[in-house]
């Protein structure tokens, strides 16, 4: 706190100023192109920079920065995942989210809230049971709570054994917070921006281009934008609602179906609920922004589809089951509603790392789950990207275990119902 005081008390630069630099024309080449200014790529591009030197970097986006699932998503952040490969991988997530406010010198109103996963049924207490031992095992705070602890610690939520699905227990981990997306995206844009990075937006990538194509591979040696050619040594996707799509300009089928996932926010209310409660059963996640509005959803729409409307149906059936939980909140108005796109791939891991094209990598597959990996996916994207090698974290998320048989099985450790 001294230190604090002392180091911006006597800085004569402190305020930091945090603004992006006047956009600049496209360069006629680049080291690295990031395609997709969401999170994942200004966070990829703000690691690149900051941790390996290399900024000759552009960023591109079609729209405009982090206006896709970085802004749709509500915030949530954990590590409670099933697989070793997933615990260990959001575990650094969380950890880099932590000092994310000092590293951008901006405030992401980082704040932990504990995570409560409800089970309804003696499958899902032995699901959370499974997920807490491995958690633990992995030193991280997760543990297998009942209804005494838990009315403890959330008095608000219904434990009526009348319920219609009564409560009989939850997975309680402790490090589940919540941030503010937005600033997520501004802290790593502004902070790779600042490095000299460019960032394109409206700029759309209308194909990759390579070398050597025999089949499915080659060399990748640029990109057509809707503003011209992009020669580049290497290229990364990172364009979650749109994964297919891209990939499919190097000719990559990927195992993804793009489903949307609504949510909503009600009118701020004076603040209640400090904990972050997830009931896959019953289809509802909920929490309290600092702005006091409920920041809730339900399961992800049951269609495939490109489109981010929002329907009725679902507010009807969320309100449904948010009462069963909460039944005084039954006057609170809703505010606004909106949704995102997800790519769901068929074990509910991501895709990241190598593919069959040289030096066309991918960070793909974030489903439900896309924002709690935005730090470590910038971290260790940027590492592969430095030194061609693909880092042991996220090994196990290679495109190859849909034909090795090697798929990972993280669905019970999906917040969303599905
Ligand atoms: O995976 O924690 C999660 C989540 C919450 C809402 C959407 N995904």
């Amino acid at each position: 706190m001294v230190f604090a005081l002392l180091k911006y008390g006597l800085n004569r630069h402190y305020p930091r100023v945090h603004q992006f630099p006047k956009p600049r024309d496209l360069r006629p080449s680049y080291d690295v192109v990031i395609i997709g200014g969401g999170g994942h790529g200004l966070a990829t591009a703000y690691y690149l920079a900051r941790d390996w030197g290399i900024t000759n970097v552009a960023v591109l986006d079609k729209g405009y920065l982090g206006g896709g699932n970085t802004a749709r998503n509500t915030a949530i952040i954990r590590s409670n995942y099933l697989t070793p490969e997933g615990v260990r991988f959001y575990d650094e997530s969380v950890r880099l989210y932590k000092d994310l406010s000092n590293d951008f010198d901006m405030n992401i109103m980082y704040s932990e809230r504990g995570h409560f996963t409800l089970a309804h049924t003696d499958a899902a207490i032995r699901t959370m049971r499974w997920r807490a031992e491995v958690n633990k095992h992995f030193g991280i705070e997760s543990e297998l709570i009942f209804n005494d602890d838990i009315a403890k610690l959330c008095p608000q939520l219904n434990l009526s054994d009348k319920a219609r699905y009564p409560v009989l227990g939850a997975l309680y981990h402790v490090p589940g917070s919540i941030a503010r997306h937005d600033a997520v995206a501004w802290g790593y844009g502004a902070g790779a921006a600042m490095r000299g990075v460019d960032i394109h937006q409206r700029t759309e990538v209308l194909s990759v281009t390579r070398e050597g194509v025999n089949g499915t591979g080659g060399r990748v040696t640029g990109v057509l934008t809707n503003r011209g050619p992009i020669a580049c040594k290497k290229v990364i996707q990172a364009v979650a609602g749109a994964s297919g799509q891209v990939a499919a300009m190097v000719g990559m089928r990927l195992p993804i179906r793009t489903i949307p996932l609504q949510a909503c926010v009600s009118q701020p209310l004076k603040p209640f609920l400090d904990k972050i409660i997830v009931s896959g059963s019953l289809h509802v996640y909920i929490s309290q922004s600092s702005r006091g509005e409920l920041v809730m959803g339900g399961s992800t729409d049951p269609y495939s589809l490109y489109g981010t409307r929002s329907t009725l149906d679902f507010k009807e059936g969320l309100m449904a089951h948010m009462l069963e939980l909460f039944p005084f909140l039954g006057n609170v108005k809703i505010l606004r509603q909106w949704a995102g796109m997800t790519d769901m791939t068929p074990d509910f891991a991501p895709i990241m790392g190598e593919t069959q094209i040289e030096n066309y990598y991918i960070d793909a597959g974030w489903g439900t789950w896309g924002f709690k990996a935005t730090p470590v996916c910038g971290k260790r994207n940027a590492e592969m990207l430095a030194t061609g090698r693909v880092p042991e974290l996220i090994q196990g998320f290679t495109y190859r275990r849909f034909h090795d048989y090697n798929q990972l099985g993280e669905k019970g450790a999906a917040s969303v119902g599905h």
